[in-house]
């Protein structure tokens, strides 16, 4: 097949107007390649670094010396192989010399190059021959936020509309309402009050974080009760942010690890949550555990900076019992390759994968790929914003592609 006769890495914008990098892939059919990688706010202790010591400057200066010269003339069937040639050139653990992004752009970039010269979409380029492309992810849509994507609001930093139903229109529709109604609940409720929105495109309210959870579960029961599709509260707490000293620290509250566990069960069944992403600190696996054994039958209880998309963590958290999801997302781990082996690990043991953005992101669709090729649960990608709706729009794109 074609080879690779040139690799570029450039500095652009993601959409908190925060440098990161993007990757051109250009084969000597003259077919070529291009993705940007995004930046987290909320990251894992865990994770990949994202670039270097010396930011993105560093990381061009690398690319240039070190990893372009390492794929130049490489053969673009051998897409695994090239992942492994960026881990052989970084030859750190945590991409921490070539930079996690670096490795993400030229990833992702080098996999549609290899669907263009093929004529197969992204998704099918990585998909395993049990996933037909037919089995559309639910949209997990960030409506509210707080924490650290936000100025002012709840502790929590996601509120989630998660919006089941299996024809992408009808999932989009959902959750995209349950923005709009949260908007205009807002408004009526304090008229006076100067009203933003987050990172994320959620609203950023002077609300508790019950009293958000509790508009947002009213809203979605309005809008089930209006589309007849469904649609249901959700959270992501992030709470290894507000977790000090062995306690989670709320503006309300300060919860030890067993009232923590108290605290999100309740939300669970008061509430009727069916999504549930890091309710605890990211060491915590058995807290994490036992919440999964309390409301595991009725919610996706999803680890994200808890595994950090690493198939090692997600053995420990198997091995565990604590959790019966996990968050996918490429940047945490470097590589699409890397990303795939968690997605076996999770699957082979049962666990529901949901792919997900960062909060600084790039107006770019392949995460709908990434989540219609490894048979996602969900799609985390928000709601609002070009950056959000361009996935959005991808996956609107596939559905109708494949007939939905
Ligand atoms: C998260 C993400 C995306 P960040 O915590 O799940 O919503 O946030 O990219 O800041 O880690
Ligand atoms: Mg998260």
């Amino acid at each position: 097949m074609s080879r690779i006769v040139s690799v570029g890495l450039a500095s652009i914008l993601d959409s908190r107007a925060r440098t990161t990098v993007e990757a051109t892939v250009t084969l000597e059919s003259g077919t070529r390649g291009r993705a940007g990688a995004p930046s987290g706010a909320s990251t894992g202790a865990h994770e990949v670094l994202a670039f270097p010591r010396g930011g993105v400057p560093e990381a061009i200066r690398t690319f240039r010396e070190r990893v372009a010269p390492a794929l130049l003339g490489v053969d673009i069937a051998d897409r695994t192989g090239i992942d492994e040639r960026l881990h052989a050139v970084d030859g750190t653990p945590d991409f921490s010399r070539i930079g996690g992004n670096t490795a993400t752009a030229v990833s992702v970039a080098t996999a549609l190059a290899l669907g263009a010269e093929t004529g197969r979409p992204l998704w099918k380029v990585i998909a395993r021959p049990s996933v037909d492309g037919t089995k559309f992810p639910a949209i997990v849509g960030n409506c509210l936020n707080g924490g650290v994507h936000a100025i002012g609001g709840p502790d929590i930093q996601e509120f989630i509309a998660f919006s089941e139903s299996p024809r992408p229109e009808d999932a989009v529709r959902a959750a995209v309402r349950v923005h709009g109604l949260i908007g205009e609940e807002l408004r009526h409720r304090f008229p006076k009050a100067a009203l933003g929105r987050g990172d994320e495109g959620g609203w950023v309210a002077p609300l508790g974080n019950v009293d958000a959870v509790s508009l947002l579960s009213e809203v979605c029961a309005r809008v089930r009760d209006e589309t007849h599709l469904p649609v249901h509260p959700g959270l992501d707490l992030a709470a290894s942010e507000f977790y000090r000293d062995g306690r989670y620290v709320y503006k309300e509250q300060t919860l030890d690890p067993e009232g923590q566990v108290g605290f999100v069960a309740d939300l669970v069944d008061r509430f009727g949550l069916r999504y549930v992403e890091d309710p605890l600190d990211q060491e915590a696996f058995d807290d994490f555990a036992e919440l999964t054994r309390q409301v595991g039958d009725r919610a996706e209880i999803v680890g994200d900076d808890l595994y950090v998309t690493n198939a090692a963590r997600l053995a420990q958290g198997i091995a565990r019992r604590s959790t019966n999801s996990v968050l996918i997302k490429v940047n945490q781990v470097g590589t699409l390759t890397d990303t795939l082996r968690t997605v076996d690990e999770a699957r082979d043991h049962g666990l529901s994968t949901i792919t997900s953005h960062r909060s600084g992101e790039v107006p770019e669709g392949w995460l709908a790929h990434v989540a219609l090729g490894t048979g996602a649960r969900g799609l985390k990608c928000g709601v609002l914003g070009g950056e959000r709706v361009a996935k959005l729009n991808e996956l609107l794109r596939l559905g109708r592609a494949t007939g939905d």
